[in-house]
């Protein structure tokens, strides 16, 4: 049976209701979206930050995934471990879909921990009221457990070892323009899969995708992942 190895970014939340990075044109509370979304915009501003996590993971326990993750859940129950999402949303929408075997490289929403004792928890089990939330176990400062831009994305070895392995490979949502994940796709292309996108634009990596639909991945996802698992 074939493997497959699904990479998806945010325009696969997008009919969830969650704006993307493109379409936030890049700003919040008057700041850069990269900035706030850095290493550096967290130790330059801290409380910003924390606001603008809080605000998101807010926001993603109140929308409900759609048709394109719902397709994915369905896609892994035909394949089983031929079957892998790695997934740049910070959203949880794939897990709340159903699909577990998910690797989320840039982290998630749900998660914190504690920049003193490592200790990791849970958002909700957190109090946020405060600017900063403090570590219930060592009273040290918690941080979003989200990988930021400068900092080094979770799992690299494990996607590595995804990538050689898959036959095919298969991009949703994604504008190709953030390193590392924009890269897997030339890497996968360049082992021998096959590649596919879906995508509402013409993603920046295009020459590195065999079969390319255009369109809304809620709307075509249903469809094309029916016509895959009629072939499988
Ligand atoms: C690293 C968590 C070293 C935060 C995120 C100069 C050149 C090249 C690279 C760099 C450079 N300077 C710095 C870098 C590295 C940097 C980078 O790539 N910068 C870019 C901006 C140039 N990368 C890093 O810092 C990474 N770390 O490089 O470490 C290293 C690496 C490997 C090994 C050792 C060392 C860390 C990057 C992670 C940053 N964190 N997320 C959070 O979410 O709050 S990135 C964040 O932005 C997302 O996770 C995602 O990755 C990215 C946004 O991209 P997309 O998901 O694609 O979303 P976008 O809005 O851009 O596009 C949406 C697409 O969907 C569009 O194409 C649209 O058409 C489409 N769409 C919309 N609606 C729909 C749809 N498609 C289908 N259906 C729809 N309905
Ligand atoms: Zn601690």
């Amino acid at each position: 049976m074939k493997k497959y190895l699904i990479l998806t970014g945010a325009g696969i939340s997008a009919e969830s209701g969650i704006r993307t990075f493109r379409d936030n044109d890049g700003l919040w509370e008057d700041h850069d979206v990269n900035e706030v979304a850095s290493i550096d915009g967290y130790r330059r501003n801290p409380e910003l930050v924390w606001r603008f996590y809080k605000a998101r993971y807010a926001q993603s326990m109140e929308v409900s995934p759609n048709p394109g993750h719902y397709a994915l859940v369905e896609l892994e129950k035909a394949l089983g471990d031929n079957f892998h999402i790695i997934t740049q949303n910070v959203d949880a929408l794939h897990i709340r879909a159903g699909n577990q075997r998910v690797i989320e490289m840039h982290g998630s929403l749900q998660d914190c921990f504690c920049e003193s004792c490592d200790t990791h928890y849970k958002m909700a089990d957190i109090d946020l009221s405060l600017a900063r939330p403090l570590c219930p176990k060592c009273t040290g400062f918690l941080r979003p457990d989200i990988v930021w831009f400068g900092e080094i994305p979770y799992k690299m070895e494990q996607i590595e070892a995804l990538l050689r392995k898959c036959d095919l490979f298969m991009v949703i949502g994604t504008s190709g323009v953030v390193y590392p994940a924009a890269g897997l796709v030339m890497t996968a292309k360049y082992l021998g899969a096959k590649t596919i996108a879906v995508n509402l634009e013409k993603p920046d990596n295009l020459s590195f995708i065999d079969e390319f639909h255009q369109g809304k991945s809620g709307e075509i996802l249903p469809k094309l992942i029916k016509e895959i698992m009629e072939n499988l």
